[in-house]
């Protein structure tokens, strides 16, 4: 068996380490999918090693090659998505990627609160980002979608923030039990663009089931 070339080290989620996932399984790059229990985790009892990841935090890509242990779980999407040439054309493109993902960025830090919040507030934070924060960025989004022939969000090719928008678009509505893409069908039918590729599809069926 040949060594895979990266190693990806998260918990068992989803969550923010998915587009990375994405990005390597789009490129055909194997890679080790290495998932810690987060309670084994949090229990602080040294048995894990945190201190060889970044910060002591998690995702962290690890490129065999070259020995970069990265964290920052936009930044290894951003490093996969140079790499492999998936960052659109020009500077302009590149910039409207990173453009997108923090759009992505905003909206997480408005709902990661709710993990740790009691139900009243956790209620509060969802009916708030339901009425202001999603229609203000996902409205302008649904458009420049329109605007660009529906299948990529910045130029005529693929890039790495297809990936981060379609993964989070269908993570926050799982996440918020909502169907948040209901008055959004240009960005639905982009997220079911992106699944429909076949190796996202067949890393979509292969992957471990997990809620997040
Ligand atoms: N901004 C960072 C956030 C990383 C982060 O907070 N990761 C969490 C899991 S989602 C973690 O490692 N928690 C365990 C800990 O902080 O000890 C990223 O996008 O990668």
């Amino acid at each position: 068996m040949s060594t895979p070339k990266y190693k990806l080290f998260y918990f068992n989620w989803m969550w923010i380490a998915e587009p990375a996932r994405y990005l390597l399984s789009y490129v055909q790059e194997e890679f080790e999918d290495v998932r810690y229990n987060y309670e084994d985790w949090m229990k602080d009892d040294g048995k894990i090693n945190k201190k060889a990841f970044p910060y002591g935090k998690l995702p962290c890509l690890e490129d065999v090659e070259n020995g970069l242990k990265l964290g920052q779980s936009f930044t290894i999407a951003r490093y996969l998505g140079r790499k492999y040439n998936l960052v659109g054309t020009c500077d302009a493109e590149a910039a409207k990627c990173d453009e997108y993902a923090d759009v992505v960025k905003d909206m997480l830090a408005e709902v990661e609160p709710m993990w740790r919040a009691n139900e009243e507030t956790k209620e509060s934070i969802k009916t708030n980002f339901l009425a202001k924060t999603l229609p203000r960025y996902f409205s302008v989004i649904e458009q420049d979608l329109k605007k660009n022939g529906g299948k990529f969000l910045v130029g005529e090719t693929i890039s790495w923030v297809d990936f981060l928008f379609a993964h989070f678009t269908e993570m926050l509505g799982i996440y918020l039990k909502t169907d948040i893409l209901a008055n959004y069908p240009g960005i639905r039918a982009h997220q079911k663009g992106i699944f429909e590729i076949d190796e996202i599809r067949n890393w979509r069926s292969a992957r471990p089931v997990t809620t997040y």
